[in-house]
């Protein structure tokens, strides 16, 4: 494994990007909340000229970023979806694209609805790579994408084996990490070309935040995303870069907090009468469990279930929480809790979604970092007024 860091991820999460100021020694970096840069002549000046090109306090954090993900490079957007829209931008016209079956929903409706009028998409279950090297030699896509584990079923691909044969194909592969964090898996050292984040979630960890990135080695392709970034627009504000330097500090604890809970939470659900069937990587009864503790340092901390019943009870259920708060987005410090097929999936045609498992009793969480035992015991006290 590639390995280019010498301090470990919490160090770096700490202090890449961090840095005191170098002017008043200020232990928190300032916020450059400016939109443009005085030129002593013009084109004479220190380097910034506008902050949709430049700013000091979005390079701190991507210099933060690209150190979490041992990569060269990181660009950073205003949201996950500009992060997705920009390497689409990227591509020559009329690319052939592969993309997992199971994607989160906006990226879904982004490449079926808006890049598709630039690019052919076609979708395989990542998870089978017999599969994925039947649609590599029938579609030869430029690029292959895919989310593991994938949004909201938590299906698991094996990254390496992924891109092992994406290259004997000449593709460039994408993946998307918000579910794992850099924290719990680095897909670049697997062999991936990009990595994406949707930084709303765990990296900047506290739902205040809209924003993304990409992280990548390639320098050509570098230049290539940062020039599309300045033409088109979509930079993350100094504000939210700040945020999330901020955010990304705790990113270890946070993660280990995440993943306990979610361990504790999964258990016991696998255990739970009304509950159909659990879906947790940490599982054993996972299906790519053995894949996902060889690439994977932890198993985070999203549970995906199948409540017994249909929408009847899952609504009941998911209206009688008190710390799970019904909300689209994840990896927030407080616990969140979703229906994919009326909330954050709805997006995708009903038998696209039926086909994969979308189904109506699949309820989603996003374990914060309460007690556990409140947790448990408001899930518990929502079964009892369920069923
Ligand atoms: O919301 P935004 O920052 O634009 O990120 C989009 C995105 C990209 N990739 C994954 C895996 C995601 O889960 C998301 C956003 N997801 C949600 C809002 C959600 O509740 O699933």
């Amino acid at each position: 494994m590639k390995k280019k860091n010498k301090f470990g991820l919490a160090t770096r999460a700490l202090h890449v990007g961090n840095e005191p100021d170098p002017t008043t020694g200020a232990i928190i970096p300032p916020i450059f909340q400016t939109s443009t840069y005085v030129q002593a002549a013009p084109g004479e000046h220190k380097g910034f000229e506008y902050t949709r090109t430049h700013n000091p306090t979005r390079r701190r954090l991507e210099a933060c970023l690209a150190s979490l993900e041992n990569a060269d490079f990181c660009v950073t957007t205003s949201s996950g979806m500009a992060a997705t829209m920009l390497i689409m931008q990227a591509l020559p016209a009329n690319s052939s694209v592969l993309c997992g079956d199971d994607v989160y929903g906006g990226t879904f409706r982004l490449f079926t609805t808006v890049s598709n009028d630039r690019h052919k998409f076609n979708f395989v279950d990542t998870t089978d790579l017999k599969k994925v090297e039947k649609a590599l030699k029938e579609f030869k896509p430029k690029l292959v994408w895919a989310e593991t584990p994938t949004n909201p079923l938590l299906k698991i691909t094996d990254i390496k084996g992924l891109c092992d044969l994406a290259k004997k194909y000449g593709a460039m592969v994408v993946v998307d990490n918000t579910f794992m964090s850099p924290y719990f898996q680095n897909p670049l050292t697997l062999g991936a070309d990009f990595v994406v984040h949707s930084l709303t979630k765990y990296i900047n960890g506290h739902s205040d935040v809209v924003g993304g990135a990409i992280m990548l080695n390639d320098k050509k392709m570098h230049e290539k995303l940062y020039k599309l970034q300045n033409s088109i627009g979509p930079c993350a504000s100094p504000f939210d870069s700040w945020l999330v330097l901020r955010g990304v500090k705790t990113l270890a604890v946070r993660m280990e907090a995440h993943q306990k809970n979610a361990m504790k939470i999964a258990t016991w659900l696998e255990k739970n009468a009304n509950v159909e069937s659990v879906v947790y990587p940490g599982l054993k009864s996972h299906p790519q469990h053995k894949i996902a503790q060889k690439q994977m340092s932890g198993f985070g901390g999203m549970i995906t279930f199948f409540i017994k019943g249909g929408l009847k009870e899952s609504r009941q259920f998911l209206k009688s929480l008190t710390f799970f708060s019904l909300a689209e987005s994840l990896g927030g410090v407080e616990s969140l809790i979703e229906h994919p097929a009326i909330m954050t999936h709805a997006s995708i045609p009903l038998a696209n979604r039926l086909k994969i498992g979308i189904t109506d009793n699949l309820i989603r969480i996003s374990v914060g970092i309460e007690d556990c035992d409140d947790l448990l015991q408001d899930l518990e006290q929502a079964f009892e007024s369920t069923y």
